[in-house]
């Protein structure tokens, strides 16, 4: 559970809590994805910071920790840009920690990313209807990334003491790997993502090594209860293990690892700042010429194109919506936002092509010579014009088919600088957990979907600002940086700190 106080953190909160509770450890992040990547443009290299809420958490963590973060270098200037130890200084503009890069051949990344990373543990992990494939090449590809990934991380500590956060499923092996050579290490990981019942879990034909890989860690993180439940009770039913439901700990070989939620999260005050400018306003008035909003209600949705968020449910109840209430044909738009993402794969090609069909469906058999009911936006979005859209909108779906969180409607619910607007949130995110004001759907009822998307559009504004002010709270104090502080303050608590 999150033991630090409920009162507003932010940026200098978080480094000071790093600055005094780290003592002369080093601290070390582990993710697949590295917070600054060097391309080259024209013979010239560029450091960007892609944008990420995980990154912003971490670094105050990392600025105050002067630490290390380790991850795989995947810009064409990647290379170019580190020294004989593979170590870059970061951010490039003021130096205060280093990212150690490692490298992997495109087999690599086809096997250990693509393959077993997300075809086999990410719909494993989801139960979204689509079956993981699970290769034994994948797999062994897997289990070599971990192991190079755990050989950099030995590397940068030497003989230190040292404090491990290691992020998400990419690296289910990598902690057990790291405590063997060093038991001595205090070594936490954050799983982004669900995790799913035993007898899903089981169809994996690798359970024992998973569940034992992850028992590597002294502290390991999921966003909500539930997920910390399936994932003890796979621990309980897959391995030699004991339970201890007090502490909330699973026992290996004597050696315990708590299990508990963190519930991930945005960062709510600079979301509303940008929300509030010019700049903002301007792309704001643009899209509303470019919509032709003038006298419309509009609704957005904006997600990865992923099978797991269920865009096609929503697209059916948007049908079943413009069926069942012929006058707001004409009335009501709808923006689909998002980029495609991980196109190597095809089940993300399969989706990527129902959707569009399903569009392209919609406004065959309701557009009019001056209205279109869904308006595909596949062109990348500049984050200025993605919160326009998110302060444009009088509602905001997100139906997920099973979500570990979703950051989408925590964001929607940022923008709203005049506190109204609806969000339509499917039951099946871990968002649902903390915002029971939002309109909670079942993605698969969809004549109850479409009935709620009426009600979306007809709720009274002294209701949206009830609901919408009760989110604002929530969201505003549980900020990212709180996220941050929970998980940083219980792993230095388990590092004696
Ligand atoms: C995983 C878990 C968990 C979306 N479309 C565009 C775009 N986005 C941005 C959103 C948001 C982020 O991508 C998506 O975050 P989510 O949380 O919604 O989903 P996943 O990517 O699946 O993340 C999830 C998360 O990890 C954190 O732990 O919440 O449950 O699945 O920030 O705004 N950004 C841009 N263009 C787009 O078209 N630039």
């Amino acid at each position: 559970m999150i033991e630090i106080d409920g009162t507003r953190w932010d940026k200098d909160r978080l480094y000071k809590l790093v600055e005094e509770r780290l003592g002369g450890r080093l601290f070390l992040v582990v993710s697949n994805r590295e917070p600054y990547i060097h391309t080259l443009s024209d013979g010239k290299l560029v450091c960007h910071r892609p944008v990420s809420g995980l990154t912003e958490a971490l670094d105050p963590v990392m600025r105050a920790s002067k630490g290390r973060w380790i991850a795989y270098g995947s810009g064409d200037g990647d290379r170019q840009a580190v020294d004989a130890h593979n170590r870059v200084a970061v951010p490039p503009e003021k130096p205060e920690y280093s990212l150690r890069r490692v490298w992997l051949t495109d087999e690599e990344v086809r096997g250990f990313y693509l393959g077993f990373s997300n075809e086999a543990l990410w719909p494993l992990c989801h139960v979204a209807s689509t079956a993981p494939v699970f290769r034994d090449s994948d797999w062994e590809h897997y289990k070599r990334a971990n192991r190079i990934f755990a050989e950099a991380v030995l590397d940068e500590i030497g003989d230190k003491e040292a404090v491990v956060l290691v992020q998400d499923y990419h690296f289910a092996l990598l902690s057990r790997l790291l405590k063997e050579q060093k038991p001595d290490l205090t070594v936490g990981q954050f799983w982004h993502i669900p995790w799913p019942a035993y007898d899903i879990f089981r169809t994996c034909p690798w359970p024992e090594e998973i569940l034992d890989g992850l028992l590597g860690n002294d502290l390991l993180g999921f966003h909500i209860r539930p997920f910390c439940l399936n994932f003890m009770e796979s621990a309980k039913l897959g391995l030699e293990t004991r339970l201890d439901m007090e502490r909330s700990a699973v026992i290996r070989r004597g050696r315990p690892t708590i299990v508990e939620p963190f519930p991930i999260s945005v960062d709510f005050d600079a979301i509303h700042r940008q929300a509030s400018t010019e700049e903002v306003e301007r792309k704001m008035a643009a899209l509303r010429r470019e919509l032709d909003l003038e006298g419309k209600c509009l609704g957005i949705g904006m997600d990865r194109v992923d099978y797991t968020k269920g865009i096609p449910h929503r697209l059916q109840a948007l049908d079943r919506f413009f069926e069942d209430n012929p006058r707001y044909r004409g009335k009501v738009v709808f923006v689909q936002a998002g980029m495609p993402s991980r196109t190597e794969i095809d089940s993300y090609r399969y989706i990527g092509q129902r959707i569009e069909d399903l569009m392209t469906g919609l406004n065959r058999k309701y557009a009019t010579d001056s209205w279109q009911p869904v308006v595909p936006m596949t062109r990348q979005l500049s984050p200025d014009e993605l919160t326009a859209l998110r302060r444009l909108a009088d509602f905001c779906i997100v139906s997920s088919l099973h979500d570990g969180m979703n950051l989408v409607a925590k964001e929607y619910i940022a923008s709203r600088t005049e506190e109204d607007g609806v969000l339509l949130l499917s039951r099946f995110t871990g968002a649902a957990v903390e915002l029971p004001e939002a309109l909670l759907i079942n993605p698969f009822a969809t004549a109850d979907f479409a009935g709620k998307i009426k009600q979306a559009i007809e709720m009274p504004l002294e209701e949206q600002q009830r609901r919408m002010k009760a989110m604002q709270r929530t969201v505003a104090e549980n900020n990212i940086y709180r996220w941050g502080a929970a998980i940083v303050s219980r792993l230095m608590s388990l590092a004696g700190g």
